[in-house]
């Protein structure tokens, strides 16, 4: 085939003589006698120049804004054009000419739910070609880090019978004569892991049904999920602090470029080192309440008062010790002071807020079950997960980290959808 010598865009800027490369019309303008068809694959972009009189000249009047061609031509340097180099080009090898195209790249922040209409194209523009090379670094990064330091990568079920964090966001699915929900986390599967691998982690879709449009729920979410036998708070806010500085330093390492395009400022990113700030639950209500904000002890945070509290620090928060009616029946409370979980939430910088929650979780059998009581469950729902306690228990720890909310921020983005390639909310389900 006509495309087997041919060189990625990268490289091809990088040669010199003669080369063939192949890819799609990014832009085109038309001049008498020359046209110039900036070409673009995955690598990159690269400017072509087709001369009047040659039969690829005719070739390229006919192509459409994403046709796709294979040329080949001469490299010659050419400052004006992207990359400094241009390909004259000689011959096209192949092309597909496809229908005029129904984006214009230039104009297409204008309307938001039109591109969300034509998700599975509007994947091909430099913007979401970039996002989607930050995710593919970021997806990485959490398997580099767990698998390093000795976790083993584990499995849980997507369909399930009982809520883990709460039955208002549960989806129903008929399995067969029964009903079930597709999973909200893969936590309690990875505490049973822990009693045979001790530290396991997954990265799995979870599923909510949120019944809001915000800008950082999805419906169908990527979770980062550890847990560690022997872990305690402490030592989990050491893990979170290493995790989240370590993606940020593979996405600066491998993906400036990326950033660059978006317009993501890089300072706020080059901060992200461990320690982050550790801020309890109480000061974070006096920070608040000094800020005329109406909140009580006892009090959920929203997305407006984690805001608020990142806006007044260069780095992540580990906020913890939430109070127990907050947080899911499965936080151990804190011996010294019952009305709070041993919990932690990480917020990201610059307004952007939770991207981890996770904590310590009650190991003793019959806390377990009359805190399940106290939150007016079922224990007979939670029998295999009780049953864990009953043979050999162990204090252990664990979180679940958005993969897409840490897109979000890494990336600069505004609203969640961006962060991923087929978004999934309470309205949108298609593409
Ligand atoms: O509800 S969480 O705070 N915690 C759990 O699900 C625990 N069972 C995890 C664990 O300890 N293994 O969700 C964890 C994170 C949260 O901080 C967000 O970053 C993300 O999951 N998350 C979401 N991202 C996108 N969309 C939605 N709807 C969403 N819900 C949670």
């Amino acid at each position: 085939m006509a495309y087997k010598h041919a060189v990625t865009i990268e490289e091809a800027l990088r040669s010199s003589g003669t080369v063939t490369v192949k890819g799609w019309v990014f832009r085109k303008r038309e001049l008498k006698d020359k046209i110039f068809v900036v070409l673009r694959d995955s690598t990159g972009i690269m400017q072509l120049v087709f001369s009047r009189g040659t039969d690829a000249f005719y070739i390229a009047q006919r192509l459409n804004i994403e046709s796709s061609l294979v040329a080949t031509g001469v490299i010659k340097d050419e400052p004006r054009a992207p990359g400094g180099r241009e390909l004259h080009v000689q011959s096209v090898d192949w092309y597909y000419v496809g229908h005029p195209y129904p984006i214009n790249e230039d104009a297409a922040q204008a309307d938001s739910e039109y591109l969300l209409d034509v998700r599975h194209l509007w994947l091909r523009s430099r913007k979401m070609q970039a996002v989607m090379k930050i995710r593919h670094t970021i997806f990485g990064a959490i398997h580099e880090y767990f698998r390093s330091r000795g976790y083993y990568e584990v499995q849980g079920p997507m369909f399930i019978t009982a809520a883990v964090e709460g039955g208002a966001t549960l989806f129903k699915v008929p399995y067969f004569d029964e009903q079930v929900y597709l999973t909200q986390s893969s936590q309690f599967y990875l505490e049973a892991l822990i009693f045979s691998l001790e530290k396991v982690y997954t990265i799995a879709p979870s599923f909510r049904a949120e019944p809001s449009r915000t800008r950082r729920h999805l419906t169908e979410f990527w979770h980062a999920e550890a847990e560690m036998a022997w872990y305690h708070l402490d030592d989990l806010m050491r893990v979170n602090e290493e995790l989240v500085s370590y993606i940020v330093s593979k996405v600066l390492d491998e993906r400036s470029e990326e950033l660059r395009l978006l317009g993501r400022k890089l300072e706020p990113l080059e901060n992200i080192k461990p320690p982050f700030y550790r801020v309890s639950y109480d000061e974070a209500i006096e920070m608040l309440k000094r800020k005329g904000v109406k909140i009580e002890w006892g009090d959920d945070l929203g997305a407006d008062e984690e805001r608020l509290l990142t806006l007044q620090f260069d780095k992540p928060i580990q906020l913890y010790g939430f109070p127990e009616k907050t947080k899911a029946f499965y936080h151990r409370n804190d011996p010294q002071r019952p009305e709070i979980t041993l919990s932690v939430d990480v917020l990201a910088p610059e307004g952007y807020g939770e991207i981890i929650g996770g904590g310590e979780r009650i190991y003793d059998e019959s806390e377990l079950v009359s805190k399940i009581e106290r939150f007016g469950l079922n224990p007979k729902d939670y029998q295999w997960y009780i049953d864990l306690r009953r043979y050999g228990s162990v204090p252990h720890s664990g979180f679940g980290l958005g993969v897409d909310r840490v897109v979000m921020w890494i990336a600069g983005l505004d609203h969640i959808r961006d962060a991923v390639p087929f978004p999934r909310d309470i309205r949108r389900i298609y593409p």
